[in-house]
């Protein structure tokens, strides 16, 4: 067939609601568009265990250990299903992961922020989960397979611990007052961080057009933007938190929350790599890579004995 043809065929089951699977023909520019977004999506989640893994052996009590250390644990699976997603469209785990390394890849704005106190942990699972799943539920519904159903598993997930993380903040909230403001200041740092970390405002954002019009992406970061931020105020109001913008008001006309202006200036030049932590977490992720080489190593040997071992019985 024609590639004129293909892409019509191609088009047509997009608009009809069907997905759109490995084998299937596909236009270069849709491959080339999912290797970007699901592979920053997949360092994002393993960059994303670090500011995290850093509270593990400071968490305040075993039981809050126990669930901090499954948690990032969930994410390093997340960002397995997502390089294995990945994989699907013709590209090696590995050459992602080199271009993570070199600092060519980008991944989410938002891990380049530091973890200070452990109302930080709670803030995480609150705000950045709470936007990462408002943005997922959505691409749950994009059109292609393998990442919409790699999606599914990973926002039941993301559900847990964004509750865990208000539970966190509940606490602090409901504490001495030493506690409260730790949750207080939490909320302040992180709270533009989160808004932003969901994507430039939709007239500063390129890909969007083309993403929604091949149903990869099915709202705009605006829109996924006005969702998080009318379910997390009434949260921040129930446990007595403020929502650090003077300028936050509720519309009742439009029935939304209207916010004062975003720094965007501080959001490009964090993906610039000029953060407060870029250095630092490309630094980690490469010892942490180097550190479980033997690990990777001793496993692929134990499955080809394995695998020899059921040939010659
Ligand atoms: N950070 O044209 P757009 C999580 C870049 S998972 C860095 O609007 P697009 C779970 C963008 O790549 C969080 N860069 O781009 C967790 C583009 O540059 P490029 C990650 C960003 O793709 C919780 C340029 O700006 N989630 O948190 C960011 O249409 C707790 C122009 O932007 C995903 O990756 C950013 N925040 O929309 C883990 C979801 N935003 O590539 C551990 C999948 C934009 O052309 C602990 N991705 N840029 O050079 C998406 O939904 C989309 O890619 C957006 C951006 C919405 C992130």
């Amino acid at each position: 067939m024609e590639d004129t043809e293909q892409l019509a065929l191609f088009e047509a089951k997009i608009a009809s609601g069907q997905k759109i699977e490995p084998k299937d023909w596909m236009p270069e520019a849709y491959r080339k568009q999912l290797i970007r977004m699901m592979s920053q999506h997949a360092h994002s989640e393993i960059v994303g265990m670090l500011p995290e893994g850093n509270w593990i052996t400071r968490a305040p009590n075993l039981r809050r250990k126990a669930i901090l250390l499954a948690k990032v644990q969930d994410e390093a699976g997340h960002g397995l299903y997502l390089y294995s997603a990945a994989e699907t469209l013709g590209i090696d785990r590995s050459e992602l992961l080199a271009q993570l390394h070199s600092g060519k890849a980008k991944y989410s704005s938002i891990f380049n922020y530091p973890t200070l106190t452990w109302a930080d942990i709670g803030a995480i699972g609150w705000l950045v989960d709470g936007a990462a799943i408002m943005n997922q539920t959505a691409l749950a519904r994009g059109s292609y397979g393998p990442y919409s159903r790699a999606m599914v598993r990973i926002c039941k997930e993301e559900s847990f611990h964004n509750r865990q993380g208000y539970e966190i903040m509940m606490h602090l909230a409901q504490g001495t007052p030493e506690q409260k403001d730790m949750a207080q200041d939490a909320l302040n740092r992180w709270w533009w961080p989160s808004i932003m970390m969901l994507g430039p405002s939709d007239d500063k954002s390129p890909n969007t057009e083309q993403l929604m019009k091949w149903k990869v992406k099915i709202e705009s970061n605006d829109e996924i933007r006005e969702r998080f931020i009318d379910r997390t105020v009434p949260q921040a109001e129930f446990i007595g938190l403020k929502i650090p913008d003077e300028a936050m008001k509720y519309n009742q006309e439009t029935g939304h929350y209207e916010h004062g202006p975003i720094n965007w200036d501080e959001f490009f030049e964090v993906i610039k790599g000029n953060g407060p932590c870029n250095a630092q977490r490309l630094k980690d992720r490469i010892n942490a890579d180097k550190n479980g080489f033997w690990v990777r190593e001793a496993a692929i040997a134990y499955a080809a004995k394995q695998a020899k071992e059921k040939l010659a019985s």
